[in-house]
């Protein structure tokens, strides 16, 4: 293992979450741009609408004003080979293997997904784990989501909560949609030592599924987009008939090439 990744890894072991600057380079950020402002512009499907998940600050419904803003362009696996091969880049795979000691599978079933976030009628997502969407023998899974451009708070950039991973809460201590209840003093007061990510173009965080975080809304005037995938080790099997077991998993190999 690279120095840099062992550091890196301590650091999520530690505090929850890491952000590995310039993950991705130019010339693959000078790619996927394009490809995925050209699928948003096409509406090309599978999307997920903004109205239908009803965050705050969505639409109230697909017919009100601003209705039809995408959330996530599902599936980037499938989408375009340079989505497909971020997901399971040979840095992505060297790194997952070495934390999780294990051959290593990525998750079709959730996020896989350019992230987007538009200003205007792009919602915040509230505190959460992302075990709220997964259902595995362990809470063992990591995800990598990479900025395509720059990422703040004024953008609708992500939050997070250090070493939220490893505190213990009640199930009273999230709503009915497992968001984290800010109306409960206990909770707020945790949430007060969160922060706010500042990511460049081509940076990365990467983030255990138990790390509280959240985010706000685009306050720019230009939309926000990240390629976001999910790991875990091949010994922690998704549990048979949920979601998380829906789809065919794709096994990390080692040492692939690059496709451009
Ligand atoms: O971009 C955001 O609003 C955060 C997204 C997020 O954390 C999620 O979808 O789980």
């Amino acid at each position: 293992m690279q120095p840099a990744q062992q550091t890196q890894i301590a650091s999520l072991r530690r505090d929850g979450f890491v952000v590995v600057p310039n993950f991705l380079p130019h010339d693959a950020l000078e790619a996927m741009r394009p490809v995925a402002l050209g699928q948003l512009a096409a509406r090309v499907p599978p999307l997920e609408l903004e109205a239908d998940l009803k965050y705050p600050g969505a639409p109230s419904s697909q017919d009100a004003a601003g209705g039809q803003t995408v959330r996530r362009l599902l599936d980037a696996y499938g989408r375009d080979p340079l989505f497909a091969f971020w997901g399971v880049a040979p840095g992505v795979g060297d790194w997952m293997r070495a934390y999780f000691d294990e051959d290593v599978l990525m998750s079709r079933a959730h996020h896989n997904c350019l992230m987007t976030k538009h200003p205007r009628y792009g919602s915040m997502t509230g505190w959460h784990r992302d075990i709220r969407y997964w259902s595995f023998e362990r809470e063992d899974l990591v995800s990598v989501w990479m900025a395509l451009g720059e990422e703040t708070s004024d953008n609708g950039g992500l939050w997070f909560v250090p070493r939220s991973h490893a505190m213990t809460f009640g199930e009273e201590q999230f709503d009915a949609a497992k968001f984290f209840r800010l109306d409960r003093r206990d909770n707020a007061e945790i949430v007060r030592s969160a922060v706010s990510l500042r990511l460049a173009p081509g940076d990365a965080v990467f983030f255990h599924c138990n790390t509280l975080h959240s985010a706000g809304q685009n306050r720019s005037d230009a939309v926000k987009l990240s390629l976001v995938y999910t790991y875990h080790g091949l010994s922690n099997a998704p549990k048979a008939g949920t979601r998380s077991a829906s789809k065919a998993e794709v096994r990390l190999a080692v040492g692939a090439a690059r496709p451009y």
